[in-house]
């Protein structure tokens, strides 16, 4: 098995201070919060910006702000959200994709491969809009985590490879247990891994109480994990998480007690094939 690519995704677009004193809002907390998850084993990070109210934000500069205080301090591979909050336009979805400093600092960027119920909202993601955010990451050369919330998500992946808008190798990135999408069972994480072509890779978020099932099985299958406040507010049930880097601590002792090793940034990037040449030019 290839090593443990673990992603954190420090902060979202939905979950608030009132849910979890430990959810940061301004640059220099997600900054600070990401970089004590990098240096307890993440090698990606999943960035969502906010407003110092917390209000989602896709403000380049917020995301810049952010970018810098962590690249200052290691080498994570920065994979930026274009999925946003439910009520971002698309315009501003694909804005910071067109700020040339801002992506400078990218290798990745979230990639959601359809249209899905979202609690009681519904995340847009038409083939018009994946259609042209796929033809900017193509211009940029960046990685998409195409992500996955329902199973059909990944016909709709391969319908763009067969256009020419998506590439393999891709990294797809399962995120179980949205109410209203796909639950994160076993059976349904079976299922989805089996759907896949055998030359890509895989990571799962287990949403909430989902979180320690599905990392788990994606130690033992030979997927990745992503944890993180945007997915799972709680540590264990009734126990609030007291930061990111605790829920990344307890999925790399939980890989070392399974007998897997956990990837650093480079090795998360060969696994991947992301080219080192793309990323050394970023950095
Ligand atoms: N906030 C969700 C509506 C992404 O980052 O690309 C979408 C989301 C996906 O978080
Ligand atoms: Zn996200």
């Amino acid at each position: 098995m290839d090593k443990l690519i673990i992603t954190v995704a420090p902060v979202g677009a939905e979950v608030t201070k009132q849910d979890n004193p430990a959810v940061p809002y301004t640059p220099e907390e997600i900054a600070e919060s990401a970089i004590a998850a990098v240096a307890a084993g993440a090698s990606i990070v999943h960035l969502h910006a906010r407003e110092d109210d917390g209000v989602p934000s896709q403000d380049p500069q917020r995301f810049k702000e952010c970018f810098r205080r962590i690249k200052a301090a290691g080498d994570p591979i920065i994979q930026i959200s274009t999925g946003g909050a439910v009520t971002a336009t698309t315009e501003e979805r694909l804005a910071p994709l067109s700020d040339p400093e801002l992506v400078k600092y990218l290798e990745m960027a979230s990639f959601t491969c359809g249209t899905v119920n979202f609690g009681d909202e519904v995340f847009m993601n038409s083939p018009a809009f994946l259609k042209a955010l796929a033809t900017r990451l193509n211009e940029l050369g960046l990685k998409p985590g195409v992500e996955i919330f329902e199973a059909g998500m990944i016909a709709n992946a391969m319908r763009l490879i067969k256009s020419g808008h998506l590439h393999h190798p891709l990294h797809f990135e399962f995120v179980l247990g949205v109410p209203g999408a796909i639950p994160g069972g076993m059976r349904q994480l079976l299922f989805l891994v089996e759907s896949l072509p055998s030359m890509c890779t895989w990571s799962v978020a287990g949403v909430g109480q989902h979180q320690l099932t599905m990392a788990t099985m994606a130690i033992m299958m030979g997927g990745h994990v992503r944890v993180g406040l945007e997915d799972n507010l709680f540590y264990r049930k009734g126990e609030l998480a007291a930061s990111n880097a605790q829920l990344v601590e307890r999925v790399v002792r939980l890989a070392k007690e399974l007998g897997r090793e956990v990837a650093t940034p480079e090795e998360a990037r060969e696994i991947m094939g992301i080219s080192t040449q793309v990323s050394l030019d970023r950095r």
